[in-house]
């Protein structure tokens, strides 16, 4: 309960976690090792590291032991076969709802998108094997990122896809996972990290919530992901939902952004990204794996919208000014199905999750103010909805970030019941509400 509380404040976009229960340090025994503000602790009057980088001599050369029968291993995610235990240990092992209904079935082509953007290190795909068998037991990975927090610019590190086979669990694995992916960052110049996780710990920067627009209803209703409320019928919710089937900024030039559009997208994106007290800088190349490379195999039709590509992982769109031939906008999202679990039809949800966007239409004098943002971004997320419908998603997720929440009730997405804490390693800044422009949630 105190918990739910402090997320609560949070999300009331009020103090954040810091200030509060000073004595309360939650019983974190190896957290409260970390160099992480500890929950309770004042809010920092001045940004910076927690602890000093040191040089590589002054390294462990040696990663931490693991308990007997274990062995330590990276996985080599250019090898399909690696790539493949991978994919199966997560499939089987990682991220569950609360009830256990649903759980996140990362593809093998997004594994690879996700783990191999441009100066990626193998070093930092960190993995622990079962020393007889070399059973693949346990994942954590690290990956580079130029990361802007408020007005530092951090080479930093993205930790995500910590995964401890469900028979290992609450033998405090994790911990000696992230003391590794740590000390293989470290020997690289790397002592900051952005990660995130459904879980409260000490203690996040941000606390994000999940939106969600139904599309394909009787689906969800059927599986169990949404449900008719008492006051509606099921073909009521059908009509309420419903999604043109056109985009409607087709004729003011959208289309499947292209490899010419990199140069311009990298700019708009840089420009937008500037509006958030958090953002991660991409440069041409990494905008290029972002946006492009994900996108699997398959011609680009004229109406190309309409299909996914084969292991088509992102899906991002520009709109050309069909005058002046700039790009005035683009948006992005991308595929993250989930395994529904214990059901008799259906054993896969498809999800797609709102990425990055960014519209000219904020650089005008008072956009902001006036509603025109606002009705730009419900056109531009609203083809999204369009796009993603036409490719066959059941749903389309979003977080309470960027300027996502001027938006979401007007397109009709829902609250849903979890979270998103930030938390930064090594890099003490006070809350960054919602990561928003405004720090308002709905
Ligand atoms: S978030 C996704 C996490 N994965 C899942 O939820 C998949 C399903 N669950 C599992 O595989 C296991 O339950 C996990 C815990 C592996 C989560 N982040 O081994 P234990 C702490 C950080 O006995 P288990 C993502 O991928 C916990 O508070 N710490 O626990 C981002 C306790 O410490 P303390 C976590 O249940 C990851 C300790 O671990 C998390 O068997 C970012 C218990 O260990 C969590 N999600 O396994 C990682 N969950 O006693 C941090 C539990 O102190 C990166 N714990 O409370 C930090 C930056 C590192 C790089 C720095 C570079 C400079």
């Amino acid at each position: 309960a105190l918990e739910q509380m402090k997320i609560k404040d949070v999300i009331q976009g009020k103090t954040g976690l810091y200030g509060k229960n000073k004595k309360d340090t939650g019983g974190h025994k190896f957290w409260s090792t970390q160099p992480v503000p500890q929950l309770g602790e004042d809010a920092p009057t001045s940004d910076g590291y927690i602890e000093p980088s040191r040089p590589a001599s002054e390294l462990p050369q040696e990663p931490h032991p693991l308990p007997k029968d274990f062995e330590w291993s990276t996985v080599d995610i250019t090898d399909e076969a690696q790539l493949r235990e991978l994919y199966e240990l997560l499939c089987a092992n990682y991220v569950e709802d609360d009830d256990a209904s649903f759980r996140f079935q990362y593809s093998a082509e997004f594994l690879r998108w996700a783990l191999m953007p441009p100066g990626y290190h193998k070093e930092w795909h960190v993995a622990v094997r079962v020393t007889s068998t070399k059973k693949l037991v346990a994942f954590i990975a690290g990956m580079p990122i130029t990361l802007r927090v408020r007005d530092n610019v951090i080479n930093a590190s993205e930790v995500n896809f910590l995964c401890v086979h469900k028979k290992l669990r609450s033998k405090r694995l994790t911990p000696v996972l992230i003391k590794e992916v740590t000390r293989q960052c470290n020997l690289k110049g790397v002592f900051q990290a952005l990660y995130t996780a459904g879980t409260l710990l000490p203690t996040p920067v941000s606390v994000c919530k999940y939106f969600h627009r139904c599309l394909n209803v009787p689906k969800l209703v059927n599986v169990r992901f949404t449900h008719v409320p008492q006051n509606q019928t099921l073909a009521r919710m059908i009509r309420l939902n419903k999604v043109q089937d056109r985009p409607r900024l087709e004729k003011e030039g959208l289309r499947e952004m292209e490899e010419k559009d990199v140069p311009e997208v990298t700019a708009l994106y840089e420009a937008y990204m500037k509006r958030f007290g958090m953002a991660i800088i991409l440069t041409e190349e990494e905008a290029r794996h972002q946006f492009l490379s994900g996108r699997g195999i398959g011609p680009t039709e004229k109406e190309s919208w309409r299909k996914p590509r084969d292991g088509q992982v992102v899906w991002t769109y520009v709109v050309e000014n069909p005058q002046t031939h700039k790009i005035t906008e683009f948006f992005s999202f991308y595929s993250l199905p989930s395994t529904i679990m214990n059901h008799p039809k259906y054993n896969v949800l498809n999800a797609a999750y709102l990425y990055y966007y960014a519209t000219t239409t904020a650089f005008q004098p008072g956009a902001d103010d006036d509603g025109l943002l606002k009705k730009r971004l419900e056109d531009l997320v609203g083809d999204a909805l369009i796009v993603a419908d036409q490719a066959k998603f059941d749903v389309f997720n979003a977080l309470t970030l960027m300027d996502n929440v001027c938006f979401l009730q007007d397109l009709k997405f829902g609250a849903g019941d979890g979270l998103l804490n930030y938390y930064l390693y090594n890099w003490r800044t006070s809350s960054l509400a919602g990561l928003t422009s405004t720090g308002e949630f709905p």
